[in-house]
């Protein structure tokens, strides 16, 4: 198991659009238990192959919700790996959600996707999903698949929102 450097925007191999996965084998086990070993670590709730640098269409997520709405009640984790995922319907009812990545770090800001989608894909196994996903795992799913086309949370903004975020970007990591 091994931690992987994260890119950061305006790294231009986030700009990558990933390839499909071919082939199941012990190399792409070892990627996503790095991939989670990442997430985890981060702390994040979701991470594209490309985030560490691997132009495939591999994501991890994992929501870490609490079991109860108590705020010490204990995390729970679920981890869910997508291969190969695809989108293949989206409600016309729209969520808001303020979305951060772990590309961009420390900058949040809302961005308006279908609340409810129809989504397929394989897991670590190969097995072959199709769900209805909402809430909080349907935002995720559509911020880690636009990764997958290069695609970051920014990209949904105004121009200018955009360009504020990354000039703060910079700005904090001046300071850093
Ligand atoms: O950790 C993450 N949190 C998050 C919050 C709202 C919407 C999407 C996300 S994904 C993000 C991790 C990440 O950058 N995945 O690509
Ligand atoms: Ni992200």
């Amino acid at each position: 198991m091994a931690i992987l450097p994260i890119l950061e925007a305006p790294d231009p191999r986030l700009r990558t659009i990933s390839t499909p996965v071919e082939a199941i084998d012990d190399e792409l086990q070892t990627l996503i238990d790095d991939m989670f070993e990442t997430m985890y670590e981060a702390p994040g709730i979701g991470l594209a192959a490309i985030q560490v640098g691997v132009p495939k269409r591999i994501l991890v997520i994992d929501l870490q919700e609490r079991e109860s709405d108590e705020e010490d009640a204990p995390v729970v984790r679920n981890p869910m790996v997508f291969i190969n995922p695809q989108i293949l319907e989206g409600s016309e009812q729209l969520s808001i959600y303020n979305e951060g990545c772990l590309s961009v770090p420390e900058q949040y800001a809302e961005v308006e996707r279908p609340a409810t989608i129809r989504a397929s894909w394989m897991d670590r196994e190969g097995r072959i999903h199709e769900q209805t996903l909402d809430g909080l795992l349907a935002t995720c799913l559509q911020h880690e698949m636009d990764h997958l086309e290069g695609i970051l949370f920014i990209d949904h903004l105004s121009r200018l929102k955009r360009e504020m975020v990354l000039k703060k970007l910079q700005k904090a990591r001046r300071a850093a």
